[in-house]
């Protein structure tokens, strides 16, 4: 709907477009890092600005209000919370965990833009306003047995609606951030701003997705309960809504 459209590419802009740019590196932890998120909340978007601009992957634990399944993890904190079982290390609070993602990381202090300062916060929350609070409160569902897989990163506009909706059925997901790494990477996906044809740098996520799909276009989401595949963010939020939502 161009409405959605219009309003996730306003909640982007009121973050500067923070969760767009990914570092080069290709290292990721051996075990998968685990957030219990909530895609409305304005203190989770700084977190999963972080993770974007650190080029990581995480598995998504949605904790949207009024949820259940994953709720008993936060005992009474509200999310974000990070588990890393690499460090065995725990966190709340949105400064601790991005202070702790760039330290383990990157070996640096995180840059102003993702800090946690009031203009960051003030704006995160505009971006949660502009949305009308989507994927904030659950909607009834049924959990899928193994979680499912998205490509995707922070601030694309088609692909924050299937984020907002995966955590309102409260689906767990493993969130493949596919930042972007070059002026080419930029534009999207039918006409990249890349004067011949286009090319992500080798040896990156992004390459390896190029190669499996001849092109880098976000959101792709993977359901192996069912063995769906596909693109296409209406597509996929109808898919999500027909396989997992339950109307009463
Ligand atoms: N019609 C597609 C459009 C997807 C699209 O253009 N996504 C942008 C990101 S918002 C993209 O993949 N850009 C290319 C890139 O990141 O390399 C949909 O609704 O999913």
């Amino acid at each position: 709907m161009l409405l959605d459209l219009v309003s996730s590419t306003l909640a982007s802009s009121a973050r500067f477009w923070q969760g767009t740019a990914a570092s080069r590196t290709t290292r990721q932890p051996e075990l998968t890092i685990a957030l219990y998120d909530r895609e409305g909340c304005s203190n989770c978007r700084l977190v999963r600005e972080a993770l974007t601009a650190l080029n990581l992957n995480v598995l998504i634990m949605p904790c949207p209000k009024g949820g259940k399944r994953f709720a008993d993890k936060l005992a009474g904190h509200q999310p974000p919370l990070l588990i890393d079982l690499n460090t065995e290390t725990t966190l709340t609070g949105p400064e601790r965990i991005i202070e702790y993602l760039y330290a383990e990381y990157l070996d640096e202090k995180p840059p102003l833009p993702v800090r946690v300062t009031p203009l960051n916060h003030i704006s995160s929350t505009l971006a949660s306003t502009l949305r009308l609070n989507a994927g904030t409160r659950c909607r009834p569902s049924q959990a899928p047995e193994q979680p499912l897989t998205l490509y995707s990163f922070e601030s694309s506009p088609y692909s924050r609606p299937v984020r907002e909706r995966l955590c309102e059925l409260e689906i767990p997901y493993h969130l493949i951030n596919l930042g972007k790494q070059q002026i080419a990477d930029l534009g999207p996906a039918k006409c990249h701003f890349s004067l011949g044809a286009y090319k992500p740098l080798p040896n990156t996520k992004r390459s390896q997705f190029f190669d499996e799909h001849g092109n880098v276009q976000v959101p792709y989401l993977v359901d192996p309960n069912t063995d769906t595949e596909m693109f296409e963010s209406r597509e996929i939020i109808a898919y999500l809504n027909n396989t997992y939502a339950i109307r009463r």
